[in-house]
């Protein structure tokens, strides 16, 4: 056993209060209000994330764990060097892990020499999936990193030899259409030629069934979303009353755009101390505060073409509800 767990990055960068209330004072003043979903994941909210994960109508964790399952040995030979080299599998987004693991047994199985490097926004994620990985997978060598993808990106810059990078989860849905462009464009330019990129897409179906992924029963979803005002009242000092907003989520067949809202059931005005500031919320305003995108597959060929990758393989489950998608240099 070889773990080099421990890293001086995870301390530094817990929660950056100025950068948060810099994002708010934006996000509030433009019109339409928005904030971004990357400021879910708080502790709390990425314990809820968790929850999400193991509901019955959240289907797309579920979907690609299937995913994963079925093609678990095409896709580890696909992302191994063809001449043996050992490698860095970088994971952007990685939360609980519970799929990767997946992929790890099955390269560790394969006696494939690697290193997993998991990059997260979320310390506590990171330090629960760390510890489970060297409770489950001793001998696997783990270099986790608590990042936001832009510094995930700075960071694959600096990094010699071969690597393989997951995408996981359709985070890259939460990206609105520019800056997932963007994005793709910025990863695959720190690629080699035989360096490999496995992303997860949730594909378009019936509409009725992904807005329902959004908005559970058990009212999960809105907890998640309702605690990033939580989290602001924490951290900024701000006087949200809780009791005066509610979750709301929309699916857009036409553009495959999932949104979630948060929608001001009443004309009110909040305080955000941190910023010495009050900001008008009209009855019924609503901030924008996540996209979770849902592709077609041309869709994804052309958002890859763009980035100037290649699509080498996709890996679907049985229903064609998800894809990951193999895409190289
Ligand atoms: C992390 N991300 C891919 C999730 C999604 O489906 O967009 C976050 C989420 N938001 C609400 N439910 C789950």
């Amino acid at each position: 056993p070889h773990s080099s767990i421990s890293n001086p990055k995870n301390e530094q960068r817990t929660t950056n209060n100025e950068e948060l209330a810099e994002h708010v004072r934006q996000g509030l003043s433009r019109q339409p209000k928005a904030l971004s979903s990357m400021y879910f994941y708080d502790e709390v909210g990425s314990r809820l994330f968790q929850q999400i994960m193991a509901l019955p109508e959240y289907y797309p964790t579920r979907t690609e764990f299937e995913v994963l399952t079925r093609h678990r040995a095409a896709i580890a030979q696909a992302l191994t060097p063809a001449d043996g080299q050992p490698f860095h599998l970088l994971e952007l987004g990685a939360g609980d892990g519970l799929k990767t693991k997946i992929l790890l047994r099955e390269l560790l199985a394969a006696g494939t020499r690697f290193a997993y490097a998991p990059v997260d926004i979320s310390p506590s994620a990171l330090a629960g999936l760390a510890d489970s990985l060297r409770a489950e997978l001793p001998s696997l060598q783990v270099e986790p990193l608590t990042a936001e993808y832009t510094q995930a990106l700075a960071q694959l810059q600096g990094q010699p030899g071969r690597k393989a990078v997951l995408f996981l989860g359709s985070n890259i849905g939460n990206f609105p259409p520019a800056e997932r462009q963007q994005f793709l464009g910025a990863l695959a330019a720190q690629l080699s030629p035989d360096d490999r990129l496995l992303i997860g897409f949730d594909l378009r179906k019936d509409p009725r069934q992904i807005r329902a992924a959004y908005d559970d029963a058990q009212g999960v979803t809105a907890a998640f979303n309702l605690n990033l005002l939580t989290r602001l009242n924490h951290e900024l000092g701000a006087d949200f009353d809780l009791a005066a907003w509610e979750h709301f989520a929309e699916y857009d067949p036409l553009t495959g755009a999932m949104r979630s809202f948060l929608v001001s059931r009443r004309a009110q005005q909040v305080h955000v101390a941190a910023l010495g500031q009050r900001f008008e919320f009209a009855a019924w305003e609503a901030i924008h505060t996540e996209n979770s995108y849902k592709f077609t597959l041309p869709q994804i060929e052309q958002l890859a073409a763009a980035a100037g990758l290649r699509v080498q393989q996709v890996f679907q489950d049985e229903q064609q509800w998800f894809a990951d998608v193999l895409l190289a240099p």
